[in-house]
């Protein structure tokens, strides 16, 4: 199969409470090769940009504000099948419904709080890496 890349972003809630280690040896130990690695903090207008498509949503003010409370640690991530894999590791966006061992299961504390963001499509995985990454243009494929 193929090599991939997704982009994944561990949110605010999760930095704040000292997981970003974790997570990230987590992500490494099940076969993602970091390729880029940024620690940043998203200003409203930038975290609105990222969350586009749910601009009509009743839950968009509260996600644009909790996502630019804090810092994130933002990633490209690089496998077969990754964005697809990476999904499946995180699991749910409500932490309630995600599987045991998911990222999301153990480190999420509500649905906005819900640790971690990864790409849901190989479009999206380009469009996302780009938007934190421009400065990097050979995983764009
Ligand atoms: P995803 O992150 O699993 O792809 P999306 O539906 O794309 O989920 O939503 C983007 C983010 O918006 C979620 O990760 C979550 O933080 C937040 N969100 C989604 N649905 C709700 C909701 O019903 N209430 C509060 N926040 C939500
Ligand atoms: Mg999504």
């Amino acid at each position: 199969m193929k090599k991939e890349v997704t982009l994944t972003m561990i949110k605010p809630f999760a930095v704040k409470e000292h997981n970003i280690g974790e997570i990230l040896s987590y992500i490494e130990r099940t076969g993602f090769h970091i390729r880029a690695l940024k620690m940043t903090q998203l200003a409203k207008e930038k975290a609105a940009i990222f969350y586009d498509e749910h601009k009509d949503k009743p839950f968009f003010n509260e996600l644009i504000n909790f996502m630019s409370s804090g810092p994130v640690v933002t990633a490209i991530l690089e496998k077969e099948n990754a964005v697809e894999d990476f999904r499946k590791l995180i699991g749910s966006t409500d932490p309630d419904k995600a599987a045991k061992g998911t990222i999301r299961r153990v480190f999420a504390k509500d649905k906005t709080r819900n640790a971690i963001h990864g790409s849901d499509s190989i479009e999206s995985a380009k469009k996302e890496c780009r938007f934190f990454f421009s400065e990097i243009e050979e995983f764009m494929y």
